[in-house]
């Protein structure tokens, strides 16, 4: 189901709309906010010479770093009396991103994740159980809003609770599950403790997202589960979920919804735009919001741009789904990995778990990396075999031999109940 027209708009008349958009955006940060005044002033942009999407290359980058300068609130576009709601994006380090939402933000927030969902084959009527958290994190609250402006049931359970979870998939007989990718391993995981096959439940389908997910990843929760994966995409600085989502029709790329949203890609390390179809690093520029308008901001996300037609009928770009950051990269003895590298290898093999870490040490000056991979429930091959076997698949696609590849029993590695993943340990 399209949830809105403007999704299958001809690509003319949205640009219309994102230079008329993206002009008034610049307005707004221009005469509202002190720290883009002075950004735009020292490049000698004036909003009434700015023409729209053909100069956006003008504009200056905002990175994360800046959302920290200004803490708390100096990138706010309106007065506090205005703002309806804050969320806070949790740093590992340093202060957490103070977002905000007037009433229309709030809007257009619910409207474009009922989209997701829409886009997700999620219909009016099904019953959906939102396990993403509740508080400041984006995740709950805005999957709330958006289950219940598509006209479907909410089930409000937030992270964690993994027993009751289940009991609810059961009892209340939900057709959607929307929580990271890890979490629904684990809610698989648990299910078969508690004697229960979740394959058996009418649950058809997993929002997944907020943490990254590689092939290999989706396919063991679609085929544990029984479900079909859709993965939805955001992040707190732009609005949180509801950027982007793939379509159930073609699931092919996750359609952003450029009329709220424009997104480039830029070479991470020059910041230099990129053709279409080579991957970089994804930048967005808010065309909508009051509160928090944000210009280029450098989402630090991996992806590659595609504007051909899709068979669902959107009109609007699809991103590739998210495997890495580009502040991921890990650099070993000089050579550059990122961890869905070894992600994607390691789960081609079928004697392992979805269920990994890797750590990272220095010894005398020298990196030391270390993978570590869970064995199979009931394993019983050769475990020996099965670690050369991978160790040479490593060396063949790595540019380097990590230095030690444990394979350790079922349920060893710490599972994430509430909150993202963590997989990479750099103790250096
Ligand atoms: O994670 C918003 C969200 C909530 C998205 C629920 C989807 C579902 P933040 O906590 O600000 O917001 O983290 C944003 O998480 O820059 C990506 O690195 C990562 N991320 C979010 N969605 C995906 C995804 C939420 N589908 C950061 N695939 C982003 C890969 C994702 N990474």
């Amino acid at each position: 189901m399209i949830y809105n027209e403007v999704e299958t708009a001809p690509r003319s008349e949205l640009r219309e709309l994102q230079d008329e958009r993206l002009q008034e955006t610049v307005e707004t940060a221009y005469e509202e906010v002190p720290f883009y005044r002075e950004l735009l002033e020292e490049r000698g942009i004036t909003p009434d010479e700015f023409r729209g999407v053909e100069d956006i290359t003008d504009l200056p980058f905002t990175t994360k770093e800046d959302f920290r300068d200004t803490y708390p609130d100096g990138m706010f576009a309106v007065d506090h009396d205005e703002v309806r709601r804050i969320h806070a994006s949790s740093g590992t380090t340093g202060k957490p991103k103070i977002v905000a939402y007037t009433d229309d933000d709030l809007d257009v927030w619910k409207e474009v994740v009922a989209r997701c969902l829409a886009a997700g084959g999620v219909e009016p009527g099904d019953t959906v159980q939102n396990a993403y958290g509740y508080g400041l994190f984006t995740g709950g609250q805005g999957l709330h809003q958006g289950i219940e402006e598509l006209g479907a049931t909410v089930i409000p359970i937030g992270g964690g609770q993994t027993q009751r979870q289940i009991e609810l998939l059961q009892d209340l007989e939900s057709d959607v599950i929307a929580c990271t990718p890890s979490y629904a391993l684990y809610l698989d995981e648990t299910a078969e403790e508690m004697g229960i096959d979740l394959e058996e439940l009418p649950l058809s389908t997993v929002m997944f997202g907020a943490e990254p997910c590689t092939d290999p990843m989706r396919e063991a929760i679609e085929e544990r589960l029984g479900v079909n994966g859709i993965d939805i995409y955001g992040l707190s600085e732009i609005i949180g979920p509801g950027v982007s989502n793939e379509c159930h029709e073609v699931q092919d790329g996750l359609h952003i919804f450029e009329d709220h949203f424009y997104p480039e890609v830029v070479d991470p390390s020059t910041g230099e735009p990129l053709p279409e179809g080579e991957e970089g690093e994804l930048v967005l520029t808010t065309l909508s919001k009051d509160a928090l308008p944000v210009l280029r901001y450098r989402t630090g996300d991996l992806t590659t741009l595609n504007y051909e037609e899709c068979d669902c009928g959107r009109t609007m770009v699809r991103m590739d789904n998210v495997t890495g950051r580009a502040d991921d990269l890990l650099i070993v003895r000089g050579a550059n990995v990122y961890p869905s590298e070894i992600e994607d290898v390691v789960l081609e093999f079928e004697g392992v778990e979805p269920q990994y870490r890797i750590d990272l040490y220095q010894e005398d000056n020298l990196d030391r990396i270390e993978i570590t991979v869970e064995l199979a429930e009931g394993f019983t091959g050769d475990a020996d075999a099965l670690h050369d076997e991978i160790l040479e698949r490593l060396k063949n696609v790595l540019v380097f031999t990590p230095d030690e590849l444990d394979l350790v029993e079922y349920g060893s590695i710490e599972r994430t109940e509430v909150g993202k993943v963590k997989r990479v340990y750099d103790h250096r």
